[in-house]
């Protein structure tokens, strides 16, 4: 696959970067445009969540990706841009995040950032919008324990430069995706990266909570869950860490 032409257009103010690419990827855009927003004015999370974060304090941005791949393996899409924008904030901010399934960027249990990818379908195919939110400078107004790179580490690159580099991170991982041992690789690394793994877990799912301790991720991204020693796998859903688990 030849590499990607990345396309950028910035915004001071939007009321999604999600949405606003959405709209373009259904009108046919080809892949590698990203948008970025100082603003957003309807910041949007999963399962019609919000994103809060003040003007200029964060990363806010989205990728038009159009993988060749089935709709089992999206999880890895997401995967593919939470593992770069992880490696993005280790060498260009010093700053060392885990990743939390299915789609959080955590230091310690504190709330980074986070991932929302959406799949669109037009007279192209199907693409798949990534948006990605972190927090550099202040974390908004979250109930739950959140974070920033300022708080950790003390110094922040601007937004743009974060970008660029989530950018670089992304170009490799975005071809390993075209292939079964291009994934492979992909869910290895998902799976070191992840702090959810060796822990008990609560996954909160529309048909009542389940608890266990996760173990893995399966070929498709979805995670693995030994409960009561039966081995279960969550494709969607919210996990909440409880502990870890000492290995016996
Ligand atoms: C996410 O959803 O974590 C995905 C967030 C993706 C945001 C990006 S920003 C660019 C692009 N354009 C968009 O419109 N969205 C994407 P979820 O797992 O559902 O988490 C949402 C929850 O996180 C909220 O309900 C709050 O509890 C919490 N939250 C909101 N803002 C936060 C912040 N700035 N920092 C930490 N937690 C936050």
């Amino acid at each position: 696959m030849p590499t990607l032409a990345w396309r950028f257009e910035e915004f001071s103010e939007i009321d999604s970067t999600n949405t606003w690419l959405a709209q373009r990827a259904r009108e046919g855009e080809p892949e590698g445009l990203i948008v970025r927003a100082d603003y957003q004015s309807a910041g949007r999370g999963r399962l019609n969540r919000t994103w809060e974060a003040s003007a200029g304090s964060s990363l806010l941005c989205s990728f038009l990706l159009r993988p060749h791949v089935e709709s089992d393996d999206l999880a890895l899409v997401v995967a593919a841009v939470a593992l770069s924008t992880r490696e993005a904030l280790a060498t260009r901010a010093k700053c060392e995040a885990t990743l939390k399934w299915p789609n959080d960027l955590l230091v310690g249990d504190r709330k980074l950032g986070g991932v929302l990818a959406e799949v669109v379908t037009g007279p192209d195919g199907f693409a798949v919008v990534v948006g990605v939110g972190v927090n550099l400078t202040s974390y908004g107004a979250s109930s739950a324990p959140a974070t920033s790179v300022l708080h950790e580490v003390g110094a922040v690159p601007s937004a743009r430069e974060l970008l660029e580099s989530v950018t670089l991170a992304l170009s490799p991982r975005r071809e390993l995706l075209e292939c079964a041992s291009g994934r492979e690789k992909l869910r290895l690394e998902w799976e070191e990266a992840l702090s959810t793994l060796g822990r008990k877990v609560r996954v909160v799912r529309p048909g009542g909570d389940v608890e266990g301790v996760a173990t893995g991720i399966d070929e498709h991204g979805s995670l693995l869950v030994d409960v009561n020693g039966e081995m279960q796998s969550f494709n969607i859903g919210d996990v909440v860490h409880l502990r870890t688990v000492e290995p016996s």
